[in-house]
């Protein structure tokens, strides 16, 4: 779809989404989130800027130096695609195209690199993929099918659970100790693909990968930690919400939402059902996910972190507010201990356990899906709350920077990653730009950010 009629989708959904999900129907945009908006799309347009000025093309721009850095030996031009699609529902529309164009004579996966299935998927494919529906440009699509097509031997393994990495040359493959958020995080990529090409293997491979991961969960449906993908053994019975399972979570829900197709709903359904009976918790008033053992589902560590964050949006996304509201609170009383969440903390006394700051946006992502679906004002304010700690404590000369230990924020390492973009601040300014909300039925929005359209010709209609 082109940008323009994505516009023209938007403004119509927003009568029907203020309708639906009441954030405050037919009221104008109040000065300060109007306000709010306009700060955070002007810190996107001047960090993109600085990326462009001082680390053109290649993966990340250090905030600090005003320089570059790549993942491996070569760019894999991660932050400017990241962004792309966010440039372009910002109406950036001089950066977007000088970003089309760079992408369009330069891209090229023909690189001897073993990379990350689970990160180019989530931050390339997706964005590619989201970019091209957004401006019709053919060359992204063809660009995330070449991509996708030498991704696709990393699923070549005994079991059918993808390798964590894969050669993009070669197309060797490595990495047989994976986890269920590597795993389970491809087929809304994988199978947007498929619907948009034509290529069935796509969305089976994925759609085999999940349903094999899905198969090998406990008696008390919980799923572990770490899996060897060529025995397909549990080699880490951990259970939890965090990361390494995280995503494994959001795209079963999400994969019923895009494609409806009910056999994802029922997974997810059968997780969450188990996630509630055994690792849910009430601790001094707050709720909380803890981490057990997937086969006893006793709780052995009470921690939560920033990872952790995406699920009051996915809750909220799934239908049950009550809980996802709950468990909101807590996490922004986790930002609050310090005014920039910790990576992770022992919820029983709230002491922290790990002090980094990563820009992270799950927190964000979680208040903008709860003001999408109730239109309570606390969830703009919480949104305020976390752009106001970030600007003071994270903005350098030439960006945003991760602060190593919240306790002491003056202290930050030169580096940010592209979901700080992808993610972070496209979150922040969907929470306040009034004239962009997505309608949440029409969109899905993969772990990274990037908006896919839902197929329009679904099986079985949503409820
Ligand atoms: C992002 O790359 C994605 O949101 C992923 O699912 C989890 N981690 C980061 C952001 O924290």
């Amino acid at each position: 779809m082109k940008k323009h009629n994505f516009l023209i989708l938007l403004a119509g959904m927003l009568l029907l989404t203020a309708c639906h999900n009441a954030p405050e129907a037919g009221k104008p945009a109040s000065a300060t989130s109007d306000q709010i908006a306009q700060e955070v799309k002007q810190a996107y347009l001047e960090t993109y800027r600085n990326y462009m000025e001082y680390a053109w093309g290649q993966d990340d721009l250090k905030p600090i130096t005003g320089s570059g850095s790549n993942w491996y030996d070569e760019t894999l031009y991660m932050t400017a695609i990241d962004a792309l699609d966010g440039l372009m529902l910002m109406g950036f529309d001089k950066e977007a195209d000088e970003t089309l164009e760079f992408l369009r004579q330069n891209i090229s996966w023909e690189k001897d690199i073993s990379v990350s299935v689970f990160e180019i998927n989530i931050r390339l494919l997706g964005s590619l993929l989201s970019s091209y529906q957004l401006s019709g440009e053919e060359f992204l699509l063809t660009a995330a099918d070449e991509l996708g097509e030498r991704l696709l031997p990393a699923f070549e393994s005994p079991t059918g659970l993808p390798y964590k990495y894969i050669n993009l040359k070669t197309g060797e493959t490595s990495g047989a100790e994976s986890n269920p958020a590597e795993i389970g995080t491809l087929i809304l990529e994988f199978g947007t693909l498929s619907e948009l090409t034509g290529k069935e293997a796509y969305l089976n491979k994925t759609r085999d990968a999940l349903i094999s991961l899905f198969e090998k969960r406990s008696d008390l449906d919980l799923p572990g930690m770490v899996i060897d993908v060529e025995k397909g053994e549990w080699k880490n019975t951990s259970s939890h919400i965090g990361g390494m399972i995280d995503s494994y979570f959001e795209y079963l829900y999400k994969a019923w939402l895009l494609f409806g197709d009910s056999l994802y709903l029922d997974m997810y359904q059968t997780h969450i059902s188990a996630l509630n009976t055994h690792l849910a918790e009430e601790v001094e008033g707050r709720f909380w996910y803890g981490r057990g053992d997937m086969h006893t589902g006793e709780i052995k560590r009470q921690t939560f972190g920033a990872l952790e964050a995406f699920m009051p949006g996915l809750l909220a996304l799934s239908g049950d507010i009550e809980r996802a509201e709950k468990l909101q609170e807590s996490c922004f009383a986790m930002w609050n201990l310090y005014g920039l969440e910790p990576e992770q903390i022992r919820y029983t006394d709230m002491e922290v356990l790990s002090p980094g700051y990563y820009l992270r946006p799950e927190i964000a992502e979680s208040a903008f899906i709860l003001y999408m679906r109730t239109g309570e004002e606390t969830y703009r304010e919480m949104g305020e709350k976390i752009w106001t700690d970030i600007r003071e404590k994270c903005k350098v000369q030439y960006g945003y920077a991760e602060v190593p230990d919240v306790r002491n924020p003056e202290v930050r390492n030169d580096y940010m990653h592209s979901f700080f973009l992808a993610e972070t601040l496209k979150y922040l300014w969907l929470l306040f730009e009034e004239e962009s909300l997505i309608d949440l039925d029409k969109y899905v929005f993969n772990t990274e950010a990037h908006p896919l359209e839902v197929i329009a010709a679904r099986a079985a209609p949503l409820d």
